[in-house]
């Protein structure tokens, strides 16, 4: 069992942590190996160059037809080039990063592993980690071991740059995780879903009800509530970061270039909203979400499901004192501007033409999801720590969402 993950410095499956900290330490660069992890001689390394359009192409292609599908394989993530381009190229991105794998012979590429930096908190410590995604290798060489290769040269290469510890996300259960999130989903186009086998009709319930019920607003309805514009950096920055830090693990965005590439709208990857308070023009709110479409394998009718995911939120009424279960339990100030927050989302969403809303249960979407006619997903969210002790974190104290 885990004949590759008990080699690695992960905690162990039945492990209970309390404390925080490296598992082994840093090892110093001229201990370091400079040579490539080694390689079945079929095959070579190769770094995928996201501004070469060429190597872009590749890299979406293969991801297309190889990387994650739902349990009954019905879809499968088809990444748009727009997208792996904002995902792969935050500020500090580094072309020895995007590591693939190609045929010796014919240079196909057949395995791809990717990291970015992130400066990630969890507790009372922030350091500085490398996120590792898409991580993929081609169905035709799939239980071959190449994934433990993948692994051991994205670590060297993170080691090279002084980077010791790592966060990712899978669906697979792996030594060790330290949160798992619940996927939820909301309907926008019901007939779509249910055409696509992405839903089902309730039991005695007809289309037309399902669609009733699925219906959303024509128009936003928070005062103030406008797209997210290059001046609004600043504010958001200060805004987010202070938000994140009521979860136990969370990013931090240090710098406005943080702020621009993940949160300022990129056309067709991302769209962020705030709240713009109209007499003291401050921000008080801001929410996102990311476009990530699937492939419908197999039907006839329909090609592609137009995902939209909630991304980052935040609301300044998270600090304000008021925020309390009021006597006769009516729903605290946080949940009311959180359901107002994300039923604008889904409105705007709705007529950007997604048709379906996805989420996780983490940050505070737990306080939306029923209200916002949300359904719990048969699909988990593992995230992992590498070398890096860490007590278990509540998916509610999650606040890191990767893609
Ligand atoms: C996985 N998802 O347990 P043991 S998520 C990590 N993440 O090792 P083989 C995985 N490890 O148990 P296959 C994993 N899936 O024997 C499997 N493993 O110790 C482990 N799917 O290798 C597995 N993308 O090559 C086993 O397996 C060993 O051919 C077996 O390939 C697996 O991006 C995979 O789901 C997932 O492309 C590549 O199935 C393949 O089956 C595939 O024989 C579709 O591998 C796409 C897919 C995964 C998405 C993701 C996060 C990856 C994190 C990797 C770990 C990073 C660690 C930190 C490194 C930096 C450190 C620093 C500093
Ligand atoms: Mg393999």
């Amino acid at each position: 069992e885990h004949k590759f993950w008990n080699t690695q410095p992960v905690p162990k499956h039945d492990e209970q942590i309390t404390d925080m900290g490296p598992i082994e330490p840093s090892v110093p660069l001229d201990q370091i190996s400079k040579e490539p992890t080694a390689l079945p001689k079929e095959f070579e390394w190769c770094e995928l160059d996201m501004n070469v359009e060429k190597d872009a192409k590749d890299l979406y292609e293969f991801l297309t037809l190889n990387y994650v599908e739902d349990d009954n394989n019905q879809f499968r993530f088809d990444y748009p080039v727009e997208f792996l381009k904002w995902a792969l190229q935050p500020p500090q991105w580094r072309k020895d990063w995007l590591v693939g794998v190609r045929v010796a012979s014919n240079k196909k590429l057949v395995a791809f592993i990717s990291a970015i930096p992130v400066q990630l908190r969890t507790f009372d410590k922030s350091t500085l980690m490398t996120e590792i995604n898409f991580l993929n290798v081609h169905k035709k060489l799939r239980s071959k071991r190449l994934t433990p290769v993948m692994i051991r040269e994205i670590t060297r290469r993170s080691h090279l740059h002084g980077i010791f510890q790592a966060v990712y996300t899978a669906g697979a259960v792996l030594p060790k995780s330290v949160s798992t999130c619940q996927y939820f989903h909301r309907s926008l186009n019901p007939k779509k879903l249910v055409e696509c086998g992405f839903s089902r009709i309730p039991k005695s319930w007809t289309l037309a009800r399902l669609i009733k019920h699925c219906k959303v607003p024509e128009k936003t309805s928070t005062t103030g509530f406008r797209e997210m514009q290059p001046k609004d950096i600043p504010q958001v920055r200060v805004l987010l970061n202070k938000y994140l830090e009521r979860f136990d693990i969370a990013p931090q965005f240090d710098t406005d270039e943080d702020i621009e590439h993940w949160i300022l709208p990129h056309k067709d990857v991302v769209w962020s909203y705030v709240v713009e308070d109209a007499t003291t023009k401050k921000i008080t709110d801001m929410i996102s979400f990311y476009s990530l479409p699937s492939s419908v394998i197999g039907n006839p009718k329909h090609k592609t499901l137009n995902a939209a995911y909630l991304f980052y939120s935040a609301t300044d009424v998270a600090f304000s004192e008021a925020n309390q279960t009021t006597q006769d339990g009516s729903p605290d100030l946080l949940n009311k501007r959180m359901n107002e927050l994300v039923s604008d989302a889904l409105i705007v969403a709705k007529q950007l033409g997604f048709d379906v809303m996805n989420a996780l249960h983490l940050l505070d979407n737990g306080r939306v999801l029923q209200q916002q006619k949300f359904g719990a997903g048969d699909g988990f969210l593992n995230y992992y720590l590498y070398n890096w002790r860490c007590p278990n974190v509540d998916n509610n104290k999650i606040g890191l969402v990767m893609f």
